[in-house]
């Protein structure tokens, strides 16, 4: 169990730029608050930074990103194939192709092993 924080690379600003580009729905490459409520809303992410989430918003926002995780994860073995990201993106409705996910998987996995665990996942939605 390790807690590693990790910073905000070139890589990152690539990956938050692919989610971006799939949330951006009137393409005008900004993702207005709207945009990104109704994104985050299409993985069950809801209200990410409103008032529930004032209490304890780190340990809420990690609470429901574990769900989102735990959906996409259909074979349940705690991490994200890319094929798994792929399906996981397409239900939320978010229209990605197959190459963008594997860019976007390739960015997120930072230990290199092929799979997306839920601190990669988790890093997606750091800034
Ligand atoms: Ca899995
Ligand atoms: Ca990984």
């Amino acid at each position: 169990m390790s807690s590693k924080s990790y910073s905000c690379t070139m890589e990152d600003r690539a990956v938050i730029a692919a989610i971006f580009i799939a949330m951006d729905e009137d393409g005008d490459h900004r993702l207005s608050r709207e945009e990104l409520k109704k994104g985050l809303d299409r993985f069950g992410i809801k209200d990410l930074s409103d008032t529930d989430a004032e209490a304890h918003p780190a340990a809420d926002k990690r609470a429901k990103l574990r769900r989102a995780f735990n959906e996409m994860d259909k074979d349940k073995n705690g991490s994200l194939s890319e094929d798994e990201l792929y399906e996981g993106l397409r239900q939320a409705g978010i229209n990605v192709s197959k190459s963008e996910v594997s860019k976007l998987a390739t960015n997120l996995d930072k230990d290199g092993d092929g799979k997306i665990d839920f601190e990669e996942f988790v890093a997606m939605f750091d800034e």
